[in-house]
């Protein structure tokens, strides 16, 4: 029976984000686990939450009742569902999953129960200056195989050219709630047409616009048949969810955001979303993603697991893992990684046709090479994205 000897942090940027990768190493030599512990906007936090207060609870505990472990690490601080510590728990979890597969010889989503389906359905991002653009970058992807697109234009929040603010506004990230909405609305119009029927169509809102504005413009695209429309409300409106649902059929995508149950379940015991979207590290890993594909599947509720530039490939390997599992798998989020990540993480699967498979390797299947990682440390910026503004010059959700 392995026992815990370390459990570090390792830290990387391949690409525009900040990655955090949980090494847990065995009594057993050669033995070790990944997991993902990624929140690129507090990297350095998760660390120290990994490195001071996780890791010495936990070495010397046995490597495989990843269980007992997950339920004292998330409790052991007494305050709980927080970002920085549930990916700290997550990235502990995860690795201790991947060390129990190693040990069984068997895939991960063997140990959960073997696969529900052939391959995972991607989907993943156009998006453009104008409506030509997004539409030219869909049919790109298209051609490549996939047949989920999310179409954004301008980013989130649409485009910040020509927008009237005073004289004396701050820097900032700055987005019109109106002005994006009625964008989007002429955008997704024109790649419908543009891309036919037979193309499912996604949409971030990332919680940018006012709710009651939320609502009209999940009513106003209800005729292009979005596969889901994300993020309509941010998690503090959620009680906004009933109004929109007893007036509109765009289906509708949550989660992200989320950190704690009690944001999901309500919106998954009312069926008032059709889609859970949380970021596995956010809610703690691999044990908790578990217990809430089965809980949504009651409700008819189905998985869409965040799966952005800013998750680790561990983290999209243990996506891929849940998804060939899940009866109730939706669709999974797919952000193209660079050749560069790809060399950092052998085993990384690569789209073919649009579908994904984590393959049958022990474990999560994924490795890392700790010594390329170490030459693409994580920047230590201010983040600028996250920091939004209306046009009045205030500052907005990001
Ligand atoms: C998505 C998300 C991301 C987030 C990012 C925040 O749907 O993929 O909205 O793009 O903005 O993960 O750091
Ligand atoms: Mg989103």
């Amino acid at each position: 029976m392995p026992k815990i000897t370390d459990v570090r942090a390792i830290l990387t940027q391949p690409d525009a984000c900040r990655l955090v990768v949980v090494r847990v190493g065995t009594s057993e030599p050669g033995l070790y686990g990944l997991g993902c512990a990624t929140f690129t906007q507090r990297a350095f936090a998760v660390q120290a939450a990994i490195e001071r207060h996780l890791a010495p609870l936990l070495v010397g505990r046995d490597a495989d009742r990843i269980s007992e472990i997950w339920h004292l690490a998330m409790n052991h601080g007494y305050w709980r569902n927080g970002p920085v510590l549930n990916n700290a728990v997550s990235g502990v979890d995860q690795a201790l999953w991947d060390i129990k597969g190693k040990q069984a010889g068997m895939p991960v989503h063997q140990l959960l129960g073997g696969p529900f389906r052939a391959a995972a359905a991607a989907y993943v991002h156009a998006d453009g200056r104008d409506s030509h653009e997004v539409a030219d970058n869909a049919l790109a992807l298209i051609e490549q195989g996939f047949r989920h697109v999310r179409v954004q234009m301008g980013g989130y929040g649409g485009p910040a050219d020509g927008l009237h603010l005073p004289p004396t506004a701050p820097a900032g990230n700055y987005f019109d709630p109106r002005g994006y909405s009625r964008a989007m609305l002429a955008m997704i119009d024109h790649v419908r047409s543009t891309v036919g029927d037979h193309v499912e169509l996604l949409h971030d809102v990332h919680e940018r616009l006012h709710p009651i504005d939320a609502v009209q413009f999940a009513k106003d695209l209800e005729q292009y048949r979005l596969f889901f429309l994300e993020d309509p409300f941010a998690p503090e409106d959620i009680g906004w969810f009933s109004t929109l649902r007893q007036q509109c059929a765009t289906p509708l995508a949550m989660g992200e955001l989320f950190n704690n149950p009690h944001e999901w379940q309500p919106l998954i015991t009312g069926r008032l979303i059709d889609f859970v979207r949380m970021h596995v590290s956010q809610i703690g890993g691999i044990t908790p993603a578990r217990a809430v594909s089965e809980f949504a599947a009651v409700f008819g509720v189905r998985t869409a697991w965040h799966g952005p530039a800013d998750t680790s490939p561990v983290g999209h390997a243990a996506n891929l893992h849940l998804d060939m599992w899940a009866p109730n798998f939706g669709i999974q989020e797919w952000p193209q990684p660079s050749e560069l990540t790809y060399e950092m993480f052998p085993g990384l699967p690569r789209p073919v046709d649009g579908y994904l498979h984590p393959g049958d390797g022990p474990g999560l299947g994924i490795d890392i090479d700790e010594k390329l990682a170490a030459e693409h440390p994580c920047d230590e910026t201010v983040e600028q994205w996250t920091q939004t503004r209306l046009p009045d010059g205030g500052p907005a959700r990001p």
